[in-house]
């Protein structure tokens, strides 16, 4: 529990008129409340509805739970708030600035704007040894009145809090009775530089030059801008009206020298355009059509809502997050922040193995672990790894707690300029040395919960009796429910997919989403091992057809779904 340092009264409004110093009013006001009982933490962070965090005391009861959860500050006490940019930002920051000084917080740091990408919070934690950060964003999740909001919070290491804090605000939430408030005017979110309310320090910061000046250290800046100056190579990045884009004007526009309309959709807006600010094949697809069009560009990415995912194409090709991430494992040795090469990587579960291959053949551990960024936390902070990804389109390495796609994207700029070689050649090389996982994700979206259940429930009930009976031509060699044992701190997380491992090598891996905010999602994870590089270039869906039959005969996804096909394939 976070001991309150204020003295100021809680009847009266006091004032301290002294302009120099931009002395606000401040009352405090202890504001009465009762729970709200779907306040519980997902995957990453609270996401609901718009309309649910305007309701009166929502977005309250849910910050002073986790203000009343924070360890006691060690030497520090600053928080740091940001967003990105979705609707209903700024009214949640100015908010959370008022309830963050009346708990105590005498320094306070906001994006610009009310703008930060979560891989920029990360940086921004890490670099003024802040306390914890609060990010507003739903990540891919669309925004608007109509849309979702989110609150995610970070921890001193950079990280997303982990289960045991999340746990604890929920228990927290459950019973709340009283949140803090400050009285004062909203403060002006735009201007960069100080102002002072109270005892508090608030400073608007420039988030994006910190970034940019952070990646320089880690990628080789001069050889990136020698490939886009050769006039041989053009690239497209779809910011999505998101986070990213004033990021990635600054780092590949203005650093890199790239063309001056290299970045798409490089304004946040509230609504991020109208669409899913989502970094895949259906959602980016304005990308998706130049990369796969005639006289495409050499290389296209784009990122999410927050910014720390990434999808990656070459010309007509789509790189899947696994694969880049046994990409990323097996180059991270060439690139300037990482000459020491690879401690050891980690990939949640349903990611596929490719990255495992290249780890076996480096002789370093691969970690499986629970989907969310929050279990990568304790491997990275104990230097078990470097590098770590997740299937939907995240992955980062041990320069922050979080996943990063601007990084990801200026990894792989990296690599091309390094190995002068189109995306596709890269790619082909890597299966030839490693062999190919074909891997697709089918998602079915905004099902009915109880129907979601009841096929995990369907699927639970035959582990004990599938292992060993053929589907066609595969066999099944081992099934479970996915428990995992944290390897530093021993904690233990239980439910986290239902994995279905093939005498081949192939895998099915269902599992519900954890970051949806209508009925329910329902993942399912298809992998294929092929080794034979004359079998390199088939047509990924068909390859996997036999694997899809598999996954509907197990789960019955038809009869519990009511879904012909799915919403999302990946
Ligand atoms: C999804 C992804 C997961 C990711 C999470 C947060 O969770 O599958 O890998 O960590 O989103 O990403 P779920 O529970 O819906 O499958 V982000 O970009 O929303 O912070
Ligand atoms: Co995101």
């Amino acid at each position: 529990m976070r001991v309150i340092t204020t003295t100021v009264s809680v009847t009266t409004l006091d004032v301290f008129p002294d302009p120099g110093r931009n002395v606000f009013s401040m009352n405090i006001r202890y504001i009465a409340t009762s729970p709200f009982s779907d306040q519980k933490p997902g995957t990453s962070g609270l996401r609901k509805k718009v309309r649910i965090f305007q309701q009166p005391h929502y977005l309250e009861n849910f910050v002073q739970c986790i203000f009343d959860t924070l360890p006691e500050p060690a030497q520090t006490d600053i928080l740091i708030i940001g967003g990105d940019g979705r609707y209903h930002n700024r009214q949640a920051i100015q908010i959370i600035l008022k309830m963050a000084i009346a708990n105590g917080f005498r320094h306070v740091l906001i994006g610009q704007h009310g703008l930060i990408s979560t891989p920029a919070m990360s940086a921004q934690i890490r670099k003024y040894q802040a306390l914890c950060g609060i990010i507003l964003s739903a990540s891919h999740n669309p925004g608007g009145p109509e849309g979702d909001f989110g609150v995610k919070f970070n921890m001193a290491n950079g990280g997303p809090a982990p289960e045991k804090l999340t746990h604890a605000v929920y228990e927290a939430a459950c019973v709340i009775q009283e949140y803090r408030l400050l009285e004062c005017d909203d403060i002006d979110l735009d201007m960069l530089g100080e102002i002072q309310i109270n005892e508090a320090r608030i400073e608007i910061i420039d988030t994006v030059t910190n970034y940019a000046d952070f990646m320089q250290h880690l990628f080789d800046f001069g050889a990136i801008r020698a490939l886009f100056k050769s006039g041989r190579f053009h690239m497209l990045f779809d910011a999505m009206h998101a986070v990213t884009g004033p990021y990635a004007k600054e780092l590949l526009q203005r650093r890199l020298g790239a063309a001056a309309d290299t970045v798409l959709n490089a304004t946040p807006e509230e609504d991020f355009g109208g669409g899913h600010p989502d970094p895949n094949l259906v959602h980016a697809h304005q990308l998706v059509e130049r990369l796969f069009g005639a006289n495409p560009p050499d290389f296209g990415a784009a990122s999410d809502g927050d910014g720390d995912r990434n999808m990656i194409l070459g010309r007509h090709l789509f790189v899947t997050p696994s694969d880049s991430l046994a990409v990323m494992a097996a180059n991270i040795h060439h690139l300037p922040g990482y000459r020491s090469g690879l401690v050891g990587v980690a990939r949640s579960m349903p990611t596929s193995r490719a990255v495992d291959r290249v780890a076996e053949a480096l002789g370093v551990e691969c970690y499986e672990t629970p989907t969310g960024w929050k279990f990568f936390g304790n491997l990275l902070d104990a230097r078990k790894i470097t590098l770590c990804g997740e299937e939907s389109f995240g992955s980062g390495s041990d320069h922050i707690r979080e996943k990063d796609g601007l990084w990801a994207v200026l990894f792989w700029l990296n690599l091309i300029a390094l190995r002068q070689k189109p995306v596709r050649e890269i790619m082909r090389e890597h299966w030839h040395r490693f062999g190919r996982h074909y891997y697709s994700r089918h998602d079915y979206e905004e099902v009915d919960s109880t129907a979601a259940e009841s096929l995990m429930a369907h699927l639970r009930g035959q582990l004990g009796s599938l292992p060993g009976r053929c589907f066609g031509d595969y066999q099944l060699r081992f099934c479970d429910d996915f428990c995992y044992t944290d390897p530093i701190d021993k904690s233990i997380s239980e439910h986290q997919g239902l994995r279905f491992l093939f005498a081949d090598g192939s895998r099915i891996v269902f599992r519900l989403s954890g970051t949806g905010t209508r009925g329910a999602t329902l993942r399912v994870y298809l992998e294929r091992y092929e080794p034979d590089p004359e079998k390199h270039d088939l047509d990924t869906q068909k390859t996997l057809d036999p694997l899809i039959q598999i996954a509907e005969n197990l789960a019955r996804i038809h009869h519990f779904t009511h879904r012909e096909t799915p919403s999302v394939i990946t």
